[in-house]
């Protein structure tokens, strides 16, 4: 028996697996789907059964009026479908990134808060079992206060393959990628208070940046450097894992290849080996990814039924696009020039 009846926009590439993660959830069916590509419909319909099938979103809201709204589209459609679901008191889910600009994501934020509508962003990295377990690690004081960090995601996977618009925006690695390890950062350091960043683009092929090498200070005193590439080939791929290096007073703490997990700390190291489950619908290497879209589908459903913010809340993402924006506009910029006398 379900008692929330859930709603998603978009059946593209991605939403196939929000799609498995809901029908994992007890107690949440999807009641009905909505894209303007009638194949796609079709086919996400076929596959998880689902007979309400709408190409207009206003249309499938009024009539189905469901419990919440997933909207699993990419970025220029968010503004105005966050919009819609706030006018007709429907609470909401967004993927990222949930805006193009900071503008359309405040706004975004003010309208649900305006009509009373909880409002999260699917920012799910955060919640891959890996990054929790560091987090675990690091809040156990293990490793004492912070003082450093490195979230690192390096790969050269084809995700022009399965995501070709990746391949023909204006910006494209901080937007798509940076974001999530910039929240990650966030989520394990705390907020930052300024970033410098340069970019780079290595694939000819592309229109936007897909090298991006960031440095933040965090308002609770570490410095961290977040830094993501789809140009480095390695020995071993390891498309999608994110490695982390954190050092602390008392210690420090790796995550490193293939999701072992070292804490240093009193002298001794403890290893441990933090591996995403692979769900039954799952399949390698995107199972990490994949676990994660359960985990907050599942924190969503806890914070619905709690009258509680999500965690990663519009308003807590408005913090993660900030870091963003100032990304680019830092890049823009460029570093203080040497005096080339002195080289
Ligand atoms: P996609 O282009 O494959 O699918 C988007 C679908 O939305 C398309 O089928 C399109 O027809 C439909 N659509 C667009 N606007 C619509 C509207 N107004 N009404 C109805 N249907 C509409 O995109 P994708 O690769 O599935 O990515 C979707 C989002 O998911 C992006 O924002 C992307 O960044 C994000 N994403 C997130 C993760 C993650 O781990 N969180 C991973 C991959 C992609
Ligand atoms: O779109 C991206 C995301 O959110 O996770 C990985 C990805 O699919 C490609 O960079």
């Amino acid at each position: 028996m379900s008692d929330l009846r859930g709603a998603l926009i978009g059946c593209g590439f991605f939403a196939v697996n929000q799609m498995h993660g809901w029908a994992g959830i007890e107690g949440v069916a999807i009641a009905a789907i909505c894209d303007r590509d009638p194949a796609r419909l079709a086919a996400m319909g076929d596959s998880f059964g689902i007979e309400r099938r709408y190409g207009d979103a206003e249309t499938m809201l009024r009539e189905v009026r469901p419990d919440f709204v997933d909207i699993a589209t990419t970025a220029p459609s968010h503004r105005a479908l966050v919009e819609l679901a706030a006018s007709l008191r429907i609470p909401v889910i967004c993927q990222k990134p949930f805006a193009p600009t900071l503008d359309d994501a405040r706004a975004m934020v003010e309208a649900c808060d305006a009509a009373g509508v909880p409002l999260m962003v699917h920012e799910n990295f955060r919640w891959q079992s890996p990054i929790q377990a560091v987090g675990r690690a690091l809040r156990s004081g293990a490793i004492g206060r912070p003082f450093f960090g490195r979230v690192s995601f390096r790969s050269a996977y084809d995700v022009y393959a399965g995501q070709p618009y990746l391949a023909e925006g204006e910006r494209f690695i901080i937007e798509d990628l940076g974001i999530h390890a910039l929240d990650i950062a966030r989520f394990l350091l705390g907020d930052a208070s300024a970033m410098t960043a340069r970019i780079q683009r290595v694939n000819p092929r592309i229109r936007g940046e897909d090298v991006a090498t960031m440095l933040l200070a965090h308002k609770d005193g570490a410095t961290s450097v977040v830094d993501c590439s789809y140009a480095t080939r390695l020995e071993e791929e390891l498309f999608p894992q994110t490695l982390i290096e954190i050092d602390g007073t008392e210690g420090s703490l790796r995550l490193g290849a293939n999701y072992r997990l070292a804490v240093t700390s009193g002298g001794d190291t403890r290893h441990e080996d933090v591996s995403p489950p692979l769900l039954p619908w799952a399949s390698r290497p995107w199972h990490n990814i994949q676990e994660s879209v359960a985990a907050i589908q599942r924190h969503w459903v806890e914070a619905l039924r709690a009258g509680r913010e999500p965690e990663t809340s519009g308003r807590d993402n408005l913090k993660t696009l900030a870091l963003v924006e100032a990304a680019y506009a830092s890049a823009a910029k460029g570093g203080l020039t040497l005096d080339p006398d002195a080289q």
